[in-house]
């Protein structure tokens, strides 16, 4: 034993040890992971080791100086791997992907750049090469190195026992990390660099088979549903917003039960409720619905830009973010002369944003980098919504006019943690911590929003813009049904659970009186509603939502898992029931056939993104967006504001 580890074994762990620190290294001076607590940091460091093991071992299974040279080998291409996401960090603040590496956009704009941002100690990152290379020349006993097959398994099970253990934890920490994907950072803090290579690789490889057998025909029978679905523009409304600013507000995670709801007799959105009672002139859906799916607010973000459905797993904007879109920021920008922006106080890799964004067409996005982001500011998952509307306005004020904007607040996400001193409203009572605190941040989110309205007023921008206003999905899932019924004084039944899907889509349009409107809708239908808003026929576009203000609008509303509601009927898991009672019905033609449509519609759709169909869809007063044109650098934003 101890021989076999004074020099058979010695090249191998010397390896794996010199390996880990460099790796380690990597992760605390060059990435910016934002490791909060022991058991990130715990995996930080044992996601080095994993990999390790498990590759570098591989070269075990060969005999001998081959053997080391093998294992050499393998740790020179995860160096490589190692530094290219080292220098790609230092240029773009992200991680490398399979895609960025075909764009010319990302890689290539390094072009010269690339050796400035090279530095003398990342030598650092190659001495334990040159090490392992000089013993490789300088000791002979390597010669003779053979291990036994199965101590070669043996290790190399090891390596994988420990990355299932490392992915464990990590979603235990972080659930469904791998199937939602939120964000590159924190697949690399959870697993690390190595294993994120390869599961973006993974990824990519799917995403490129299912492109790959697609052509120009699978595009027919898409066309010849949305425009045999497509509902005319309203004369009342047609053009009514050409040329006005249009400020999109998503509300993180804000349900429609909130609206007038009174806890302890206190209102917790009196500056909503106002907005939903037609106050500032606010047109109220209020049978208005998400669709999302596992992509929560990505997907949220898709459908009201493209009319297009998330996923019926993972993420969109993460596995299609190299799609061509045909986005409603492109199209104003091009039928109309609109500048766009995202406004948000997250990081822009999350959900691949900072990709899929130069897809869609936003010229300008102002992620947490271009906030002030200091300690008092920050609240969960990053800017608070005061702070964040606030620095908002000058941001706002600088885009060229007429311009689209969305902001997307943050604080009222999961767990709903709020510092003490901004809580101005008891929590609730159930014992459900979720459910409880998820009225003060909603209180909170309600008084931002109604300091914004004020500073929008007195920033100039108010008169001119239109302003919409949006819940992205539920914020209370159906793990707390128990508190839920305390709250609404009812059974969370499979009906009551899809009726508590609405979320409020509110839309103010200069000169247009306001008041509530009980149109059956959702998320899909708002692309071709602002379109003819603008005055822009949504005809020739792939939309599958129709416009909420049309006569022809349908109220059918496709839920993502294929349940869907209309205003006569609910449809949950086959069991349909009357929309206005919640009494179970028979199943009838008519509710046959509108599951029917629901199924075809959301297999159209997939077919859409799965197949990257709209690369084939022509139009002749549409140009392809080229995302090779968008930067989102924060030096690029301060320096030209379109
Ligand atoms: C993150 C934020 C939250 O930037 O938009 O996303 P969610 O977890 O709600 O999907
Ligand atoms: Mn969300």
């Amino acid at each position: 034993m101890k021989k076999l580890f004074s020099y058979r074994l010695s090249f191998f762990v010397l390896a794996i040890i010199l390996f880990w620190a460099k790796t380690y290294l990597a992760y605390h001076a060059e990435f910016n992971l934002g490791v909060k607590g022991p058991t990130q940091q715990f995996l930080l460091v044992i996601n080095p080791f994993s990999s390790a093991i498990f590759f570098l071992g591989l070269a075990l299974f060969a005999k001998g100086r081959k053997s080391a040279i093998i294992m050499v080998i393998i740790d020179f291409i995860m160096t490589f791997i190692l530094y290219a996401n080292i220098l790609f960090y230092r240029f773009f603040d992200d991680f490398l992907t399979f895609p960025n590496l075909k764009q010319s956009g990302n890689v290539g704009n390094m072009g010269d750049g690339i050796f400035s941002i090279m530095s003398g100690h990342d030598i650092l990152y190659f001495v334990d090469i040159i090490i392992l290379i000089a013993l490789l020349v300088w000791r002979r006993e390597l010669k003779e190195f053979k291990l036994k097959k199965r101590y070669t398994s043996l290790i190399i099970v090891t390596g994988i026992v420990l990355f299932f253990i490392n992915l464990a934890i990590a979603e235990e920490d972080r659930p469904e990390l791998l199937t939602r994907t939120f964000d590159r950072n924190y697949i690399v803090k959870y697993l690390g660099l190595y294993n994120y290579t390869i599961y973006d690789g993974v990824q990519t490889a799917q995403t490129e088979t299912q492109r790959a057998y697609a052509s120009s025909d699978d595009l027919t029978s898409v066309e010849n549903y949305t425009s045999s679905h497509y509902a005319k523009p309203d004369a009342e409304y047609f053009g009514k917003a050409k040329g006005k600013n249009i400020i999109k507000i998503h509300l993180e995670s804000f349900q429609s039960f909130l609206i007038n709801y009174k806890l302890d007799g206190k209102e917790v959105t009196p500056f909503l409720n106002k907005l939903a009672r037609g106050g500032e002139d606010m047109t109220y859906f209020d049978n208005f619905f998400h669709q999302t799916g596992q992509g929560k607010t990505s997907d949220a973000e898709l459908m009201m830009d493209n009319s297009l459905f998330g996923l019926p797993e993972g993420s969109a904007f993460v596995t299609k973010g190299e799609n061509t879109y045909q986005s409603l920021p492109a199209i104003l920008d091009q039928s109309e002369g609109y500048t766009s922006a995202v406004l948000h106080g997250d990081y822009k890799s999350f959900w691949n944003r900072d990709q899929i964004y130069k897809h869609i067409g936003y010229d300008k996005f102002f992620d947490a980098s271009t906030y002030d982001m200091s300690d008092d500011n920050l609240v969960n998952m990053g800017l608070k919504d005061k702070p964040f509307f606030k620095e908002s306005i000058p941001k706002l004020q600088s885009l060229k006019q007429p311009f689209y904007a969305h902001l997307i607040t943050l604080t009222n996400h999961y767990p709903f943690t709020l510092d003490e001193k901004d809580a101005t409203i008891e929590k609730a009572k159930t014992g459900d911590a979720t459910v409880d605190d998820y009225f003060q941040t909603a209180r909170y989110l309600d008084e931002a929003l109604e300091q914004f309205f004020k500073d929008l007023k007195s920033s100039g921008l108010y008169d001119n813009s239109v302003i919409m206003i949006y819940g992205d999905h539920y914020g209370i899932s159906e793990n707390h049904n128990r508190a839920m019924k305390e709250i609404l004084g009812k059974e969370i039944t499979p009906y009551q659970n899809a009726q508590n899907q609405r979320v409020p889509l509110m839309i103010h349009v200069p000169g247009k009186k306001g008041g509530v409107n009980h149109t059956y809708g959702g998320e899909m239908d708002v692309m071709p509603t602002i379109l003819h808003l603008e005055g822009i026929d949504s005809k020739k576009y792939i939309n599958f939502g129709t416009d909420l203000f049309s006569k022809d609008h349908d109220d059918t509303v496709t839920f993502r898992n294929g349940d869907y509601v209309t205003p006569k009927y609910t449809s949950i898991s086959n069991v349909v029931y009357d929309t206005k009672t919640g009494k179970e019905l028979k199943g009838n033609q008519e509710t046959k056939n509108l599951k029917a449509r629901v199924t075809e519609q959301l297999k159209l759709s997939d077919s859409v993104m799965y197949k990257d169909l709209l690369r084939f869809h022509k139009m002749n007063d549409f140009t392809p967006v080229d995302p090779s044109k968008y930067h989102y650098g924060k030096e690029k934003l301060n320096q030209d504001n379109k």
